[in-house]
């Protein structure tokens, strides 16, 4: 098992009464059984109507029970957070029926429609969990961000009333660590010295497909020592403590300690026959053995050999208690069996294995459960209803205190002022509103927050950081400018500061974008989170994006530059399929202008929808080419329709035969081709289509609302192509993957030809780029007339 370099040993604690303990105990064997039992019932005893197995973890589970019982019955308050590893979803739904907080329907439909989730979820569980956790890694790493979070609601005062300040906790899995993402949080938070932050590992030394390397834990150590962790290793169990002043005790934990993990974990499964066999061959001559070994018949030797610190409670909570008052961050590394008290435990293919049929009958009559009471928090237990009952009501984590926050929108006017200027970029267009709005003093300003790995002033950020400021715990003055060195940025960090910058990693991105996005619900603190990246590597972060909109925090995520119009840049920083996500991701509206008046009214219509209770976080997708911009001032109208995804730039006639429609940057080339198509065929259309998202979205619900009988419901896309002649030729492009527009074929009939970029492409200018990928004006044209053609004939 390897050598521990910190014991937690009986006197570091503060001494927990014996009553407490039993009571405990008592409860973490109720949960082990509630946690076993849902996963059996959704198995074994709900009907299957698809023949597929229904899943579960009772070894995930079994391994984190004393660990989360210690937290969530004693240690824990409500302005505490917490994330819990994904595979012991059961062992929180069990707690929090306990505590009242969860029903028995809930927990009979685990993993079915409208039941206890898989995972713990943020959002479609009821029992109040305050991170979704399912993709591993990404659960520990929000907590983390959260905490960063915290202390910039706190430090800025913008902390909900009475809202208190908590510690952030994980619950992880010690496969976990294998995540990246885990590692990247470490040194950010290193750098924002992040506080209150607790990491539990359960140190069970399994993964899915087996066992985890002997000397992790050393790694552990030295990487979290490295950032400035505290770290605390649980590992033998007070039994085992006892047992080392004993006959052959020293001997027997240095064993313990130099057994491969593999064969530790193969004589658990075994039981005690195979611990005696192994100590008596592998031990021999050791003064005290034969005592040691004649004083335990097999199961008393084997309750002693897998006597770890994270199933003893009492070991647990001293730990944690002497952690109390330290606000450092704490790793905590609890040895733990994986499986630990069923008979699987050890077992290396234990991960998804499920007790069968007469193993969870023996497993009840050793609970003492009568058959019919599987649901009863009581039976079984050696504590009395009442003293329980009484136990529970007194709980420091469930008193009745609210734990999801509401926050008042902050007003947000229609529009912004529209930058000046005759050739403008989206991008920068949108360094200037930002610029403009960091100037104004009020609600809608010190709300923003920012942030950016490492590409603030290339995402143009520039002018409101330096009028805003770098956030950080301490003051730091901008060397650069004190020494006179001649620069465009001023960076000053403060606790006042409304951006903060990260390193280079996109995970880091989206988890810090989750946690400003969900200050609201956890801290009763309105942010307006902005994060700029460069478009492609959206794709690096994109599972903490959809982590993040899977939980419902809201941001806006402002990507530039994309596509292949960021030309010399090209080659791997060119984005093909960021359109599609932009699709693909729930509660993520995508938008992509090509004009400055449209980027300020999609970013006052983002702020408010970042704000509002059915809404959503925003994808912007932006562009560093300069394109004339029109002359005009938008209406009401316009501005509606733009912000629902589309507009008619040039309207059809009634009646036309073929229209063009657009997306973002390529918007001259689509107007090139169609000022040339209207010298042939006059009443065609130009389409400009803002957010291809939304518009779809919007279409297919007005779908699903006509097959339900609202006969009379029209799509925004439907009634803008309401004068095209049916079958109309229309041509779709974009500056990304085709299939962004390719739909808008079904809407009405039409025979479309979808241009757009397939292939990962080269440097070049834009010419030779929209050349090479069919996006300019003569392949726009050329796919007008062909579909005009084809259509007549
Ligand atoms: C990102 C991701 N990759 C793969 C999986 C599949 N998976 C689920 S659990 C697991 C191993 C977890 O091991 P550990 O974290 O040690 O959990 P425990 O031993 O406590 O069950 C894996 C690979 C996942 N859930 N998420
Ligand atoms: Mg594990």
């Amino acid at each position: 098992m390897g050598t521990s370099l910190r014991l937690v040993t009986p006197e570091s604690g503060r001494g927990i009464p014996r009553q407490r303990l039993e009571t405990l105990a008592d409860i973490q064997k109720k949960v082990l059984w509630l946690s076993s039992w849902m996963i059996h019932n959704a198995n074994h005893l709900r009907p299957s109507r698809d023949g597929l197995k229904v899943g579960g973890h009772q070894s995930s589970c079994a391994s984190s029970v004393t660990l989360l019982t210690a937290l969530y019955m004693d240690v824990l308050n409500p302005s505490d957070r917490i994330a819990v590893k994904p595979h012991a979803s059961p062992v929180y739904h069990a707690l929090m029926y306990l505590l009242g907080r969860q029903s028995r329907d809930s927990m009979e439909r685990f993993r079915g429609l409208g039941g206890a989730q898989s995972y713990p979820s943020r959002t479609k569980d009821t029992d109040d969990v305050d991170f979704s956790t399912g993709s591993v890694g990404l659960g520990v790493g929000i907590t983390l961000f959260a905490s960063l979070v915290q202390d910039y609601a706190r430090l800025h005062d913008l902390m909900g009333d009475g809202v208190a300040p908590g510690r952030l906790v994980a619950l992880m899995g010690d496969a976990e660590l294998d995540e990246g993402n885990i590692f990247e949080a470490l040194l950010e938070g290193w750098k924002h010295d992040v506080r209150n932050l607790w990491w539990v590992i359960d140190y069970n030394r399994q993964s899915l497909d087996g066992v985890v390397n002997d000397r992790l834990f050393q790694k552990i150590q030295s990487f979290f020592d490295t950032v400035g962790w505290n770290v605390v290793t649980l590992k033998f169990g007070k039994r085992l403590e006892a047992a080392r002043g004993g006959p052959a005790g020293e001997a027997l934990l240095q064993w313990i300690d130099d057994c491969p993990n593999d064969l530790y974990s193969a004589l658990t499964f075994k039981g005690g026959a195979a611990f005696r066999d192994h100590l008596s061959t592998e031990l021999q001559g050791t003064a005290g053995l034969k005592e040691l070994l004649d004083s335990h018949d097999d199961p008393s030797l084997h309750r002693l050999l897998t006597n770890l610190a994270g199933h003893d409670m009492e070991s647990v909570l001293e730990a944690f208690h002497a952690a109390a008052d330290d606000d450092r961050p704490q790793c905590f590394v609890a040895y733990t069996i994986k499986g630990h008290g069923l008979p699987l435990a050890g077992h290396k293919d234990n991960h998804a294995g499920l007790m069968n049929v007469e193993q969870m009958e023996a497993f009840r009559d050793a609970m003492r459960i009568p058959e019919g009471a599987e649901w009863d928090p009581y039976a079984g237990l050696d504590t009395e209803p009442e003293t329980l009952r009484a136990f529970l009501e007194a709980v420091p984590f469930a008193d009745d205190r609210v734990r999801r926050h509401v926050a008042p929108p902050i007003a947000v006017p229609e529009s912004f002022p529209i930058p000046a200027g005759e050739k403008l970029s989206t991008q920068q267009a949108f360094g200037q509103i930002l610029n403009d709005i960091a100037k104004e003093s009020g609600d809608l300003a010190d709300r923003i927050v920012t942030t950016s790995p490492d590409v603030t002033v290339s995402t143009n950020l520039g002018g409101w950081v330096n009028q805003r400021g770098l956030f950080s715990r301490r003051e730091r003055p901008d060397v650069f400018r004190e020494e006179k060195v001649a620069s465009a940025q001023k960076w000053v960090r403060s606790r006042d500061g409304q951006h903060i910058e990260l390193g280079i990693a996109e995970n880091n991105l989206f988890l810090l974008l989750a946690a400003l996005g969900l200050s609201h619900s956890l801290y009763g603190a309105r942010l307006l989170p902005v994060g700029t990246l460069y478009d492609p590597f959206i794709n690096r972060g994109l599972d903490s994006l959809f982590y993040a909109c899977y939980q419902d925090a809201r941001f806006m995520a402002v990507a530039t530059p994309s596509g292949v119009t960021l030309a010399a840049e090209g080659g791997a920083h060119q984005s093909i399929n960021t359109p599609l996500v932009g699709m693909g991701v729930d509660k993520l509206a995508y938008f992509e202008p090509a004009f400055v008046d449209e980027l300020s009214t999609i970013m006052a219509w983002s702020f408010r929808h970042m704000q509002a209770a059915d809404g959503g976080s925003v994808y912007l997708r932006l562009s560093t080419r300069p394109l004339a911009q029109p002359d005009r001032v938008l209406g009401e109208r316009e501005r509606t329709n733009l912000c629902n995804g589309a507009y008619w730039l040039r309207p059809p006639a009634p009646g036309a035969d073929v229209a063009i429609a657009y997306t973002g940057a390529v918007a001259p080339e689509a107007l090139a081709a169609y000022e040339q198509l209207t010298e042939d065929v006059p009443g065609a259309g130009l389409l400009a289509v803002t957010a291809p998202d939304r518009l779809h979205s919007d279409w297919m619900e007005a779908g699903r609302r006509r097959a339900a009988g609202e006969r009379d419901v029209r799509a925004h896309v439907e009634t803008l192509f309401a004068p095209l002649a049916p079958g109309a030729a229309l041509v779709t492009v974009l500056d990304g993957h085709p299939a962004t527009l390719s739909w808008l074929g079904a809407v009405a009939n039409c025979r479309v030809s979808a241009l757009g970029v397939e292939r990962f492409g080269q440097s070049s200018d834009i010419p030779d780029a929209y050349r090479l990928h069919g996006i300019d004006a003569e392949a726009i044209l050329g796919a007008a007339a062909s579909a005009c053609l084809a259509r007549l004939g």
